[in-house]
């Protein structure tokens, strides 16, 4: 286990006796949403996994010491204190929060790492980052990280606030594998189907599972991205969507924002313009992803059987 790190005691366990644990990140807690609806969604992601039979590993930084599985006050601290005075981290925040002792909520790419260094092998998010509407200079490092690190990331899609078709671009140039987890097309998110291809469809856990130990196999340095579609039931209609996306993403350029600050701006920005109903779909994903990545975690442990 990587000394680095800080373990909680029940991630540690689990760890060493080869059961199957689930990595959750930090920034949509800070970052993502408002408090306290941050904080409800996290524990009702550590929840789903749970119900699963899996450990929950929720991600972060405190006083630069980076912790994988934040118990609930931890949690707590972190929701409580939002985008003030937590660092959202990439991979190039991480050397500053953990070198300067502050404190940072991860991104997928600052999770993919700190989860890979200590052997977890499935991560549940919401949206990942991608290459921005507008502004196909500005890459996420989540696309990035997706090529050098192999780990099994299950999100719902990319939000539709990214150009999808670019993003997928990128992540084929990677080497990432974008599956289909019983849908045929890449989510988007708040809606279930942008109309874009995948590379294959699965419909198992197993059969995700087959896929990372294969790449495993093979000693292929990448991660593999698993994409679940929204809930049907919690889905916004993609004309609202795209409305609400449009609106916010030219208010962003209008205010001459760009950086790591787009992402959340566009977010609370599309937040108000849906009257809330953003949220319903955004947590409605999560906590789906949440008990499919559970499930893809145990399956992959079956593969390993139980080291
Ligand atoms: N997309 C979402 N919700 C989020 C994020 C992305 O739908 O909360 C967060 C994730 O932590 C993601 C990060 O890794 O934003 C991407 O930021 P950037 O675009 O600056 O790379
Ligand atoms: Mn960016």
């Amino acid at each position: 286990m990587n000394q680095e790190l800080h373990y909680s005691d029940e991630v540690r366990a689990a760890l060493l006796a080869g059961s199957p644990v689930v990595a959750l990140e930090s920034t949509l807690i800070t970052h993502g949403f408002p408090y306290p609806a941050n904080l409800d969604t996290a524990l009702a992601m550590e929840s789903a996994i749970r119900a699963e039979g899996a450990i929950p590993a929720t991600i972060g930084i405190l006083d630069g010491q980076i912790i994988v599985g934040l118990d609930q006050p931890q949690i707590e601290r972190l929701a409580e204190l939002g985008q003030q005075g937590v660092r959202k981290c990439s991979r190039r925040d991480l050397p500053i929060v953990t070198g300067l002792h502050q404190h940072g909520a991860t991104t997928v790419a600052g999770t993919m790492i700190a989860a890979h260094m200590a052997g977890i092998k499935v991560f549940a998010t919401g949206g990942i980052g991608g290459v921005h509407r507008g502004h196909p200079q500005d890459v996420s490092a989540d696309l990035i990280e997706l090529g050098r690190t192999p780990i099994t990331v299950v999100c719902a899609g990319a939000k539709s606030i990214l150009d999808l078709p670019l993003t997928l671009e990128v992540l084929e140039t990677q080497g990432v594998p974008v599956i289909g987890y019983g849908t045929d097309t890449l989510p988007a998110f708040y809606s279930r189907s942008s109309g874009l291809p995948i590379d294959q469809r699965v419909d198992t856990p197993e059969q995700a599972a087959a896929v990372a130990a294969a790449r495993d196999r093979l000693g292929l340095q990448h991660g593999t991205l698993v994409t679940v579609p929204v809930p049907e039931a919690d889905a916004l209609p993609v004309d609202e969507a795209e409305a609400a996306i449009k609106e916010a993403t030219r208010l962003a350029d209008e205010a001459g924002i760009h950086g790591k600050e787009i992402t959340p701006f566009v977010l609370g920005k599309v937040l108000e313009l849906t009257g809330g109903r953003s949220q319903t779909a955004n947590i409605a994903a999560l906590v789906n992803n949440a008990h499919v990545a559970a499930q893809i975690a145990s399956a992959i442990a079956q593969f390993y059987g139980g080291e």
